[in-house]
């Protein structure tokens, strides 16, 4: 069963790993919400007025009945949680909370940071955005090699990265990766539990979103 959520706006483009994270979370919930497009080839989201939406000029954004934009996917879902919490994507309890909000950093902090600035250092799009170092772009690949190796045997025995269940984490992790894998970084034959988990998340219906 699908739940139309009144009053809310998700600001949205269908490229971009967070902006995926979004639209992931939502089909794992059953959740729909009123889109409307920030076109990122016509820059729309770099204009004076986007960015008093949000300085930070980037999607995905939440408009909330009362005005206020939450400007931060993890923030969307977790905000969106508290009021649909089933499935539970964060956990139940408070340790399962505590272990998945420590995977989600070590993922975004340790992990999927060398998966953005492999894309971010190559990509011309990101030219505006930060100082490119074209050498750091194959730094980055190795170094987010061997974060693969060490999660990959970290994985050993689990089906999801935060445990036995899916998770927010698994969210994070599988919108960040699509994009890296499209430009070319990805797991190798080296990582057999992160691909398996690759195979076991893309079969889901909310992996297309
Ligand atoms: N921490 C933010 C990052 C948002 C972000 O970087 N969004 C990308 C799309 S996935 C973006 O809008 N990039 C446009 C740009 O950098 O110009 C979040 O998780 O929402």
């Amino acid at each position: 069963m699908t739940i139309r959520l009144q009053g809310l706006t998700l600001l949205d483009n269908q490229a971009g790993s967070n902006t995926k994270r979004v639209r992931m979370y939502l089909a794992e919930k059953g959740l729909e919400i009123r889109r409307e497009n920030v076109e990122f080839s016509k820059l729309e989201h770099r204009t004076p007025e986007f960015r008093k939406i949000n300085p930070m000029a980037a999607l995905p954004v939440l408009r909330l009945e009362d005005g206020t934009y939450l400007t931060e996917s993890y923030a969307i879902c977790r905000y969106l949680e508290e009021f649909h919490p089933n499935p539970p994507l964060f956990g139940t309890t408070p340790k399962e909370r505590a272990i998945i909000e420590m995977w989600n950093r070590r993922i975004e902090l340790d992990v999927a940071s060398y998966v953005t600035s492999y894309v971010k250092h190559q990509q011309p799009f990101f030219a505006e955005v930060l100082t490119q170092v074209p050498e750091y772009v194959e730094a980055c690949r190795h170094d987010a090699l061997k974060k693969f190796d060490w999660l990959d045997a970290d994985m050993e025995g689990r089906s999801y990265i935060a445990g036995d269940d899916f998770t927010v984490v698994d969210i994070t992790t599988y919108a960040r990766l699509s994009t890296g894998k499209h430009l070319g970084l990805f797991f190798t034959d080296k990582h057999p539990n992160l691909l398996r988990w690759w195979d076991r998340i893309e079969k889901r219906p909310s992996a297309l979103a």
